[in-house]
């Protein structure tokens, strides 16, 4: 996280370049100019649970090609703004959504609330929320992102390429410690979760991944979970696919097999290559600033910023190209690299005004490195042309095209 002292001092010189000519016109807001009073139209609401600026406007949008809410009112895949996104953590308000088709967002009463763990277990238990919270507990950061967020061409912002990711602090219950109370059987292993809405969002999960770091968790980013996020209690696979995260989790049963729910149909596939990516998400990044839409007013300085993220490890480091490709240099990681968590990276780069392309690539702690995508159709045996699509959870490297003019497009485009 140390700025290298090269770096900083082209910051300071660039600095006094970009604060110096506007600072002769502006006087600070004192007592003789002050700015006007927020507007409270609700003070009791607002003294309860703050609100933000009015002049913040960052949203969530949902998916172009599955519009939400649907004809029945559902929804399904909404878009995180993480073009606007500092640091690691989403605010929860902003987390990504996705929902299987037909499910919605149930409205569930905690004290009603139940977790059965049952199957090949030696005692067979039912839990209420309350009673979950009195087990150990643990917080940590962790990244989910769904399997549907694969950048297309047609996409114009991050929110639109990437936006299907989000990264919050979640407190829950190691899922080992209940599983050991119930008393996992010889031979189990496999666990299907299942959630307590009509579509149940179930999934298959190895014995060992639920054994390892799985969390039972009631908490996300200091408060209780929202209801979009799964509230009482959701399941968390650190790393694995968003779908294996079940939400509103009512019910683990230990299985001899991996079960083909409704929901893996589609997601697990026979391809152990394939598999071993939807499980495991690989090793990802992508540039958040500059990114589609947005415009560089001129030349000069400004941090290349972005998300690195691994669904097995932490993130070693992150590499940035600002010729397309044909050079690397290494970013510089602005947070701790937690493990199966977003990593904020950044790039100090002085550009030149001239049209260029520019990349990032992340490599793992266990030394993976995000693949481009003619890698990733080198490995699955494709032709690298438009029409390839990397099976599995999408996790190439990923242009965005500066023009002459400063404005930034989609470098799949
Ligand atoms: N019960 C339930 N759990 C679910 C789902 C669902 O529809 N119902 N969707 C899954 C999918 S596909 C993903 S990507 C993640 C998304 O979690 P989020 O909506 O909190 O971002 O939850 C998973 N868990
Ligand atoms: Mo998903």
């Amino acid at each position: 996280m140390k700025i290298k002292s090269s770096g900083r001092r082209k910051f300071l010189k660039n600095s006094a370049a970009i604060i110096g000519a506007a600072a002769a016109g502006i006087r600070p807001a004192g007592a003789e100019n002050p700015p006007p009073e927020m507007d409270m139209p609700d003070l009791e609401a607002l003294i309860s649970y703050g609100q933000r600026s009015s002049f913040v406007k960052s949203h969530r949008v949902s998916v172009m090609e599955r519009m939400s809410p649907d004809e029945f009112g559902m929804t399904f895949h909404v878009l995180s703004p993480i073009q606007d996104s500092v640091g690691i953590i989403t605010p929860s308000s902003l987390h990504y959504i996705s929902t299987h088709r037909g499910s919605y967002v149930p409205n569930i009463d905690p004290q009603e609330h139940r977790l059965m763990i049952h199957g090949m277990v030696d005692r067979p238990l039912i839990f209420s929320v309350d009673e979950i919270k009195r087990f150990p507990f643990v917080t940590r950061p962790l990244f989910l992102e769904c399997l549907g967020n694969r950048a297309k061409a047609s996409h114009k912002t991050v929110q639109e390429t990437h936006g299907l990711t989000s990264c919050s602090e979640w407190t829950g219950v190691p899922l080992s410690i209940l599983l050991n109370e119930a008393g996992v059987q010889s031979g189990a292993a496999f666990i299907v979760a299942e959630g307590a809405e009509s579509v149940k969002g179930a999934t298959s999960i190895p014995i060992g991944k639920a054994m390892d770091d799985c969390l039972v968790a009631y908490g996300q980013n200091g408060e209780a979970l929202r209801p979009q996020q799964g509230f009482p209690i959701r399941l968390l696979v650190p790393g694995f696919e968003g779908m294996h995260n079940v939400k509103y989790l009512r019910r683990i049963k230990l299985v001899e097999k991996d079960y083909m729910t409704y929901n893996d149909y589609g997601h697990i596939v026979p391809d152990a290559r394939v598999a071993a990516l939807t499980r495991q998400i690989g090793p990802k990044s992508v540039i958040t600033f500059p990114s589609g839409e947005q415009k560089l007013p001129g030349p000069g300085l400004y941090e290349i910023t972005g998300l690195a993220w691994s669904g097995s490890a932490a993130i070693r480091n992150v590499e940035i190209s600002t010729d397309g490709g044909q050079s690397w240099k290494l970013a510089e990681l602005r947070t701790p690299s937690y493990s199966m968590a977003h990593t904020r990276f950044a790039f100090p780069w002085t550009w030149d005004g001239k049209e260029c392309v520019i990349m990032s690539r992340c490599t793992d702690e266990l030394g993976t490195r995000q693949p481009t995508r003619a890698e990733s159709a080198k490995f699955f045996g494709k032709p690298d042309n438009a029409d390839f699509r990397a099976p599995g959870a999408d996790n190439t490297v990923f242009p965005w095209r500066i023009a002459a003019d400063g404005s930034v497009q989609n470098g799949m485009a």
